[in-house]
């Protein structure tokens, strides 16, 4: 390592004085002038994990569903993976550093961890449309040239494929081709060949609407769209031409307000759908003839794939276990629903993909998804190969369902959840079990909710447990809340402090729109009084 080459280099990446940050759920994030000594250190860390692990290290410059002026990073692990928790604290110690203390700092990490710093260290890099994001991706570049580490810049790229790249990268090739084209290929003929067993009635089947959120999905969709044309055609709105980044449309904007975005000609009963701004989200919805707007969410999406997936396990016959993630925020109907209709079993996690990601590795098939729309499918080693054996064997009703879940083992990004790939696998199930987005939606209904956000002068002082569901911290806000529920029929609701921003969240669910809205005010009340609210008091009526 040369030490004066990289106290001459982080110079130019001078730290702000007295600016802290965390690694939070999902990286690093904050408005975009703050973050260009985070990047350039995340760059020399990404070289010590890379050599650490010997293996391709993946950094992603995004700041996801958040403002255009925001921006972020995170560091994607050798198998695709959210960077491991020891790391995201040496992650924080890094990007918290004075200047004069870089060098210190980072030797201690190599310390701790043990790395070999002879060992090669390779870095591949992705980044979103947002207009910093080139230059902090520099930034990133300068940060692992420095150590001596490879650098290959993929420039921009959804989030989602940034992690499939690593994942290729790492397997030797064996799960895909590393390159965009690669991805385009292997996701598109799985979802061709999958949908060439389903029976289509008319063109209308095969259309979909996409709310791009102005972001890097319109352009990596936009690439994509011939690869696939075969089966189905797509519609790009809010593709980056006119308007501004989640900006009144995108999947978050979608899923918390509940409407539909900006930007996009809805007619009665068409199917749409909303990526976020670096698509790994997505929500489905639709207007009725009564022009009422109906979501499908996460939770939606999760039972629509455990059903078709429980349906092909059992015409398999193997004995393939099944499970279901979700976090606090699903909404009962749903998981009653899997768990009583479905008969799958249903887990609960604490709220950020690497939560349940890991829940899953524990199931044959584990399918998880949070109710914002984040979400995939992961199949085990083993059930990967048996479905393989036996998509092998003769022409019978048997392999040709495991040929199809070796299709949908295929679309799945098995890195992470990936808007894109959701998508064709969504398609794919409506159209081989000819399901219109009605039928689909009438699956069950959702229970009426309510999501707010108090400002708190300190949002550590509520700490939860039994996956956030429970607040054990401060004493006597969890009693409020219980006394509050019994007031309401079906109801529930928790309250969690943002991983992102620095808010507490209000979940509440009832038998009314009515009811959950009063409770979540409620609630908010017992968290302001209780909790130290900021400023304005939690109004009622919404
Ligand atoms: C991040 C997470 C998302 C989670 C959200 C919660 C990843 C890749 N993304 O966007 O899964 O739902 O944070 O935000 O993990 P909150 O803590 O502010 O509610
Ligand atoms: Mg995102």
């Amino acid at each position: 390592m040369d030490l004066d080459a990289l106290t001459k280099r982080s110079a130019f990446h001078a730290k702000p004085d007295g600016l802290i940050l965390q690694y939070g759920t999902a990286g690093f994030r904050t408005k975009a002038e703050h973050l260009d000594h985070v990047m350039f250190r995340m760059g020399l860390l990404a070289v010590l994990r890379s050599k650490q692990t010997k293996s391709t290290i993946g950094v992603m410059v995004t700041a996801s569903h958040n403002p255009e002026e925001d921006n972020g990073v995170k560091l994607v692990d050798p198998l695709g993976e959210m960077l491991a928790p020891s790391w995201e604290e040496h992650a924080t110690c890094l990007a918290n550093a004075e200047d004069q203390n870089l060098q210190s700092v980072l030797m201690d990490i190599s310390e701790k961890v043990a790395v070999n710093l002879h060992q090669d260290a390779f870095v591949v890099i992705g980044r979103d449309t947002r207009p910093s994001s080139e230059k902090l991706s520099q930034s990133v570049i300068d940060g692992v040239t420095v150590l001596g580490g490879q650098v290959h810049d993929y420039g921009l790229l959804t989030t989602p494929q940034l992690h499939y790249m690593v994942y290729c990268r790492n397997t030797s090739g064996q799960y895909g081709e590393a390159t965009t084209e690669g991805y385009y290929e292997k996701l598109s003929k799985a979802f061709v060949e999958l949908t060439g067993q389903a029976f289509c009635s008319g063109d209308d089947h095969r259309k979909l609407k996409v709310d791009c959120a102005n972001g890097i999905g319109a352009l990596k969709l936009g690439e994509m769209k011939p690869y696939f044309s075969q089966g189905l055609s797509v519609q790009l709105f809010n593709d980056g031409s006119g308007g501004k980044l989640n900006y009144f449309c995108g999947a978050d904007f979608v899923k918390t307000h509940q409407k539909p975005p900006q930007g996009i000609e809805m007619k009665s009963n068409e199917r749409c759908c909303s990526f976020d701004g670096d698509a790994d989200r997505i929500v489905y919805y639709y207007q009725d003839v009564d022009g009422h707007f109906h979501l499908l969410d996460g939770d939606k999406i999760a039972t629509l794939i455990s059903s078709f997936l429980k349906e092909l396990v059992l015409e398999i016959g193997e004995s393939l276990n099944i499970g279901v993630v979700q976090t606090a925020y699903a909404n009962g109907s749903s998981t009653r629903y899997l768990e009583e209709v479905v008969k799958v079993p249903v887990y609960c996690t604490k709220t950020g993909v690497k939560h349940l990601h890991h829940k899953a590795q524990e199931f044959d098939i584990g399918v998880y998804f949070e109710a914002n729309g984040h979400g995939t499918v992961l199949f085990s080693k083993a059930a990967e190969t048996k479905i393989k054996q036996l998509a092998k064997e003769l022409e019978d009703k048997k392999s040709k369902a495991a040929k199809m879940l070796e299709n949908v083992i295929d679309l799945f990004n098995q890195a992470t959840g990936d808007a894109i790939s959701d998508m064709l696998v969504i398609e794919a199930v409506l159209a081989l079990k000819g399901l219109t987005i009605q039928q689909w939606d009438a699956l069950y209904t959702d229970l009426p909710n309510r999501q707010l956000k108090v400002k708190v002068a300190d949002r550590q002082v509520i700490s939860t447990t039994d996956a956030e569901r429970q607040v054990v911290k401060p004493p006597g806000l969890q009693e409020a809340i219980n006394d509050l529920v019994k007031k309401y029929k079906l109801s529930r609701a928790f309250v969690r402090p943002s991983g992102t921003e620095d808010i507490v969240r209000v979940y509440a669910e009832a038998d009314s729109q009515e009811s959950a809205d009063s409770l979540a005010y409620e609630v908010s009340l017992a968290v302001f009084q209780l909790a130290g609210g900021v400023g304005e008091r939690p109004q009622s009526g919404f």
